[in-house]
C-alpha cells in the first residue's frame, strides 16, 4: 500500500520553517482542526476514531478561522490535521486533504481493517471516492443551495445526483457495503455526503426507490461511530464557541 500517489502530503517543521509563532498552542498529541458538519471532516474525525490515534480535536467557527491554522494549510479548508514535529513518529506533518487524512490514520492502525486489502481494492476504492468527490459533490453543491448558482431551484441537479445514488444502490444490492462485506473506507469516505444529500429534503429521500441506500444510510446515521464523531467538543458545548484562539 505503500508509495500510493494519493497519498501526497506536505512536511513541515513550523519551527525550522519559520512558521511558528509565539501564539502558536503547543500540542502533545496530532491535532485535528474540523467543523462538526462539515462532511468532508466527518470522514476524517470517522477514520481518526477508528484507527484510535489519540488526537486532539479543535472545533472551528468557519468565519473565524484560527491563525495557526490557516499558518499550516493557507487554502483555510477544513479538515487539518497537524503532527507536530516535537511527537516521536512521523512528527511534522501538516495534512489537509479529507481522503490522506483517513490513509494517514489507517495507516497507523487499522484494527476494523478499513483499508483495501489489496493495491487493485484500493484503486476502485479511489476511483469511488472520486466520483463522489467529484461529479457528486457538484451537484450535491448545486441541489442544496440553488441560489449561489443562480439557479430557480436544484430539482435538474439532485436528478443527476440520483443517478449516482442509484448506482451505490445496485451496489449495495449486490454487498453489504460499499466497501465489500464490511464497513470500510469507501463507506466512511461516502456517507457523510450522502447523508448531506438526504437531509436536503428526507421526506423526498425516504420515498425514492433505493431500499439498499435507504437501509445503508439508516445504519450509518443510527450507529454509535457516528453519533460519537457528532459529538459536540466540551467548548462548544459550555461556551456555545469554537476553537478560536485569534
Ligand atoms: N478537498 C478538501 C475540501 C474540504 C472543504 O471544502 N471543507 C469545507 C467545509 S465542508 C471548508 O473548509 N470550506 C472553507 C470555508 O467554508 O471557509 C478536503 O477533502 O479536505
Amino acid at each position: 500500500m505503500e508509495g500510493v500517489s494519493i497519498f501526497a502530503h506536505a512536511r513541515l517543521d513550523c519551527k525550522s520553517d519559520g512558521i511558528y509563532t509565539p501564539t502558536m498552542p503547543d500540542a502533545v498529541l496530532p491535532v485535528l482542526y474540523s467543523f462538526r458538519r462539515c462532511p468532508y471532516a466527518i470522514r476524517a474525525r470517522l477514520a481518526l476514531q477508528a484507527s484510535s490515534v489519540a488526537h486532539e480535536l479543535r472545533e472551528v467557527v468557519l468565519k473565524n478561522k484560527p491563525a495557526h491554522m490557516l499558518a499550516l494549510s493557507p487554502k483555510g479548508t477544513v479538515p487539518v490535521l497537524w503532527v507536530p514535529s516535537n511527537l516521536p513518529a512521523q512528527g511534522g506533518q501538516v495534512i489537509d486533504q479529507s481522503l490522506d487524512i483517513m490513509l494517514w490514520a489507517l495507516r497507523q492502525r487499522d484494527p476494523n481493517q478499513w483499508l483495501p486489502g489489496s493495491l487493485a481494492d484500493l484503486q476502485r476504492s479511489l476511483e469511488k471516492i472520486a466520483v463522489n468527490d467529484g461529479l457528486f459533490k457538484t451537484h450535491l453543491d448545486r441541489y442544496k443551495y440553488p441560489n449561489r448558482f443562480g439557479l430557480v431551484n436544484g430539482l435538474k441537479d439532485r436528478d443527476l445526483a440520483s443517478v449516482l445514488l442509484l448506482v451505490l444502490d445496485a451496489e449495495l444490492q449486490q454487498q453489504k457495503f460499499l466497501s465489500g462485506p464490511h464497513w470500510g473506507l469507501t463507506d466512511a469516505a461516502l456517507a457523510p455526503f450522502v447523508r448531506q444529500f438526504a437531509h436536503v429534503d428526507r421526506p423526498w429521500f425516504n420515498t425514492q426507490n433505493w431500499p439498499a441506500l435507504k437501509h445503508w444510510m439508516g445504519n450509518f446515521e443510527t450507529s454509535p461511530d457516528f453519533a460519537k464523531v457528532m459529538e459536540k467538543s466540551q467548548n462548544e458545548e459550555k461556551t456555545g464557541l469554537s476553537y478560536s484562539p485569534n
